[in-house]
C-alpha cells in the first residue's frame, strides 16, 4: 500500500488494514518471540477523524481505556497508577513498577521541557505565527533509543506531524510498528482526539488524519478473531459504523482535560461516586460529563463486585460508548432494550 487510502471511518479503514494483512502478508515472523503475520509500509487516512472507534460485535472495545489513555496523554503523564488501572497489562511495559518511559507519548509532548515550554506548546506558538509552517513535527522516539537492549518499552510512535491547510488542522502520524488489532486501534483513537482537542484550541476546522506504519502486523493468535471481524464488517449494509461519534465541543480548553483528570482520579480510587445530576453541576461541557460519566460506569464495575452498572448512569453515555460497554461487559451492563 504506497498510497494512502482513505476512509470515512477508522472501522473502515480497520477492517481495510485487517483484510489487507491477513491476505497479504509479506512475512511470518517471531520479533522477541511474538508470531506475528507482517507488511512493510502500511498507510490510510480518515477524512473524518472524528469516526476514530470501531463498533463491531466480535471486537469488544473498551471506550474508557480508550479515553483514559488519550487524557493520560494529554496530562503529559508517565504514571503507571492510572493507565495501568484501566489497562493492568501495561505494566509489563514499566521497569520501575511505579513509571511507563517509552510508551508514555504524553510526557514526551505535552510535558514541560527544560526551557519551561513543552514540545506542544511551541509546536502552537508555531502553527500560530506561520499557518503554512511544515516544522510542525512532535517527536517521540529519541535517538538513545535502542541503548539498552532489554529496554521493555521502546516508543513505536516516532512523531506526530501537525499541518494547517485552509483552515483545517491535519494530523500525520508516522510508527515505527503496530499491531492492527490492538495497537492500532487504542493509537489512532488517542492520536485523533489529540488531533481534534489541538483543533479546538486553534480555532480551526478539523482536517485528515492519516497513520504511516513501518511495520504493520497481525500477532497469529489473533487471525481467528480477525476473521470474526472481517465476516462482520463486510456484511455491513453500505460498510457504515453502526454509530457517529459526536464532535468535541469547539470551546474545549485545558482546563476542561484537567477537570476531567482531576475527577477521573477521584473515580479511579473510589472517592466519589457520581449520577449525571452531580456531573452536571461541573463547569464542563456535555461532551466531557459524559466522559466523566464513563469514568463513573468503570468504577462500578471496578468496586461493585458483580452489580449491573446503574441504568440512569448507561442512559446519560454516549449511545456508541453504551453499546461498546454493552458489548464488553455483557453481564454488567443492561443492553438499552432491556433497560427501557
Ligand atoms: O518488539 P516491539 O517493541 O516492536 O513490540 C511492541 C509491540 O507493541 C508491537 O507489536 C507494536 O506494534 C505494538 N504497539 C503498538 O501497536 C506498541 C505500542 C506502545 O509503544 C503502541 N502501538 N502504541
Amino acid at each position: 500500500m504506497l498510497a494512502p487510502l482513505a476512509f470515512p471511518s477508522f472501522e473502515q479503514a480497520y477492517a481495510a488494514i485487517l483484510r489487507h494483512v491477513s491476505d497479504n502478508h509479506q512475512y511470518a515472523n517471531a520479533p522477541r518471540g511474538n508470531d506475528s503475520r507482517e507488511c512493510i509500509g502500511v498507510s490510510f487516512q480518515l477524512t473524518d477523524p472524528r469516526q476514530r472507534t470501531p463498533f463491531l460485535v466480535a471486537r469488544p472495545i473498551n471506550p474508557v481505556y480508550h479515553f483514559a489513555e488519550a487524557l493520560w496523554y494529554l496530562g503529559g503523564r508517565r504514571d503507571l497508577d492510572m493507565i495501568a488501572h484501566y489497562a493492568p497489562r501495561r505494566r509489563a511495559d514499566s521497569r520501575d513498577g511505579s513509571t511507563i518511559d517509552g510508551s508514555a507519548y504524553g510526557a514526551r509532548i505535552f510535558a514541560p521541557t527544560d526551557g519551561g515550554t513543552s514540545p506542544f506548546a511551541r509546536v502552537l506558538d508555531l502553527l500560530r505565527s506561520e499557518k503554512d509552517s511544515k516544522r510542525a513535527f512532535l517527536p517521540v522516539f529519541r535517538p538513545g533509543e535502542l541503548d539498552d537492549p532489554d529496554s521493555p518499552d521502546v516508543p513505536c510512535l516516532l512523531g506526530l506531524h501537525l499541518l494547517v491547510r485552509e483552515d483545517h488542522l491535519h494530523m500525520v502520524t508516522y510508527m515505527r510498528a503496530n499491531d492492527a488489532d490492538r495497537g492500532l486501534i487504542a493509537d489512532a483513537f488517542s492520536f485523533s482526539l489529540i488531533q481534534e482537542f489541538t483543533t479546538a484550541l486553534l480555532g480551526l476546522q478539523l482536517g485528515t488524519y492519516t497513520h504511516h506504519v513501518g511495520s504493520m502486523h497481525l500477532g497469529t493468535s489473533s487471525l481467528p478473531r480477525v476473521q470474526l471481524v472481517l465476516t462482520e464488517a463486510a456484511a455491513a449494509p453500505d460498510g457504515r459504523p453502526r454509530f457517529t461519534v459526536p464532535a468535541m465541543p469547539a470551546e474545549t480548553i485545558w482546563v476542561h482535560i484537567r477537570t476531567v483528570l482531576e475527577h477521573e482520579q477521584l473515580l479511579r480510587t473510589n472517592q466519589v461516586r457520581y449520577g449525571p445530576r452531580d456531573v452536571a453541576g461541573l463547569d464542563l461541557p456535555a461532551y466531557w460529563q459524559r466522559v466523566l460519566l464513563l469514568f463513573e460506569a468503570h468504577r462500578q464495575l471496578t468496586y461493585r463486585a458483580a452489580d449491573p452498572v446503574e441504568t440512569r448512569v448507561l442512559d446519560a453515555l454516549e449511545p456508541g460508548a453504551r453499546w461498546q460497554l454493552e458489548h464488553r461487559w455483557p453481564t454488567r451492563v443492561q443492553t438499552r432494550s432491556v433497560a427501557r
